[in-house]
């Protein structure tokens, strides 16, 4: 890697840095033709795309019991990797759980106002499968909507013929009320219209490749989705107190997700920014995903960057509005004050990246893209719908009363200037 100045970026390099996407419109048009078949076929469709594509001949879609048996299957064996499904479940749930809003009624000079949260009835969750099988994704998405208290929690995850036990039984630990073993864009189609098996929802989550997440943008609008994800992305922003070696293994973390990954570091120092070039170079070879790694790092959206200031690097870091946001520097929180485009944000050199996405608690599924200068991650509120409530007495009423006919009959609705009227008459 060569370490390139923030103020020398040409207009293109910009672009590259600042305009990442998840690449779904080269698949749109058949992920269109995938979920059309899916809605109007239903299970017939699923099941010859699982053979198409996943290589698989599925008998029954249904496998939430299949998922309670590889929970029971590990526990017996006392599995370790269970133990720690476990632990980094509790604490992703005690993290969420902390997040439930509370219902509140007030009272403005005799209006009693107020706001109450209701889950949604039914959510579906996209775990990931083959290659990139994450049992870390299943907790990460189930688990807010069950502490929200979604009646009904669906997960899809793709057919195998040896289905990775520690996913199914993640999926089981995180409380999933139904598991449908269905993939890609049709998985995405069936829990957004149903199938004869499968049980349509009202809000679609997850992340997934580009299949997935071209279905989840078509189906937008019929159902409600998260947002749209794309491939993993770190922003190191390092003062020249950070250990090179502690920067670059955060880059070559995220750098072994995806070819596609976009990992950056930051700093004003420019020894510290050699040192991490140096060291992400000696960390790639010895890689068990070394060619993914390398291809990440010769990403146009990847490097490593020298700013002439803290303040420029700041201001490059809140432009970029990285996914994961790691701050190794004398004076971090100073510098978190200044920003607000993050997804998930790690402080100091003893909060890796990894340390979120598996086990500290918060969730992993978060805004890429620069998504973070609109959205959050993913969280209770998710799977939470608000309303609002209010009771006028008399007073109150005729408080606004005036208020209320004047902007009516300036709007041409007396109809709502009579329904106030009438209550003094
Ligand atoms: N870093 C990923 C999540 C993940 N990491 C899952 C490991 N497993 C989100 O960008
Ligand atoms: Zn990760």
């Amino acid at each position: 890697m060569n370490v390139r100045a923030v103020a020398d970026l040409s207009p293109a390099e910009r672009r590259a840095l600042f305009e990442r996407d998840a690449g779904i419109e080269a698949v749109r048009g058949d992920v269109e033709g995938i979920v059309d078949r899916v809605r109007e076929e239903g299970d017939v469709a699923v099941r010859e795309f699982a053979e198409e594509f996943d290589g698989v001949t599925v008998g029954n879609l249904d496998i939430t019991d299949e998922a309670a048996r590889a929970h029971a299957e590990l526990e017996d064996a006392d599995d370790p990797v269970l133990e720690a499904v476990r632990e980094a479940a509790d604490n992703v749930r005690a993290f969420h759980e902390r997040q439930r809003p509370a219902d509140w009624r007030e009272s403005f000079e005799g209006r009693e106002l107020g706001r109450r949260f209701r889950p949604i009835d039914r959510a579906g969750v996209y775990v990931p499968g083959g290659a990139a099988a994450y049992p870390s994704s299943a907790l990460m998405g189930v688990i807010p909507a069950v502490v929200a208290g979604v009646d009904h929690v669906s997960v899809a995850t793709p057919p195998a013929d040896d289905p990775n036990p520690v996913t199914l039984a993640a999926i089981h630990e995180a409380g999933a009320d139904a598991v449908y073993q269905v993939g890609g864009a049709q998985a995405i189609a069936a829990l957004a219209y149903g199938t004869e098996t499968v049980t349509t929802v009202e809000k679609v989550v997850g992340p997934g490749n580009k299949w997935v997440t071209a279905a989840k943008a078509i189906v937008q609008g019929d159902v409600e989705i998260d947002f749209l994800a794309g491939p993993s992305e770190v922003l190191v922003l390092a003062d020249g107190t950070a250990d090179p070696e502690y920067v670059a293994v955060e880059l070559l973390a995220q750098a072994e997700h995806d070819p596609n990954a976009s990992v950056v570091a930051v700093t004003d120092d420019a020894d510290l920014a050699a040192a991490v070039a140096d060291a992400v170079e000696a960390g790639v070879e010895d890689r068990e995903r070394a060619e993914t790694v390398r291809a990440a790092l010769e990403n146009d959206a990847s490097g490593v960057l020298h700013a002439r200031s803290m303040s420029e690097a700041v201001l490059f870091a809140e432009e970029y509005a990285a996914e994961h946001l790691s701050i190794m520097a004398d004076d971090d929180e100073a510098l978190l004050d200044r920003i607000s485009n993050a997804g998930s944000v790690f402080l100091g050199p003893y909060s890796p990246v990894a340390a979120g996405d598996y086990a500290a608690g918060p969730n992993h599924v978060l805004p890429t893209n620069g998504g973070a200068k609109r959205y959050g991650g993913l969280s209770v509120d998710t799977f939470l719908r608000s309303s609002t409530v209010q009771r006028l007495d008399r007073d109150a009423l005729s408080e606004i009363s005036e208020t209320v006919t004047t902007l009516a009959e300036a709007e041409g609705l007396e109809a709502h200037a009579e329904s106030v009227r009438k209550r003094f008459e």
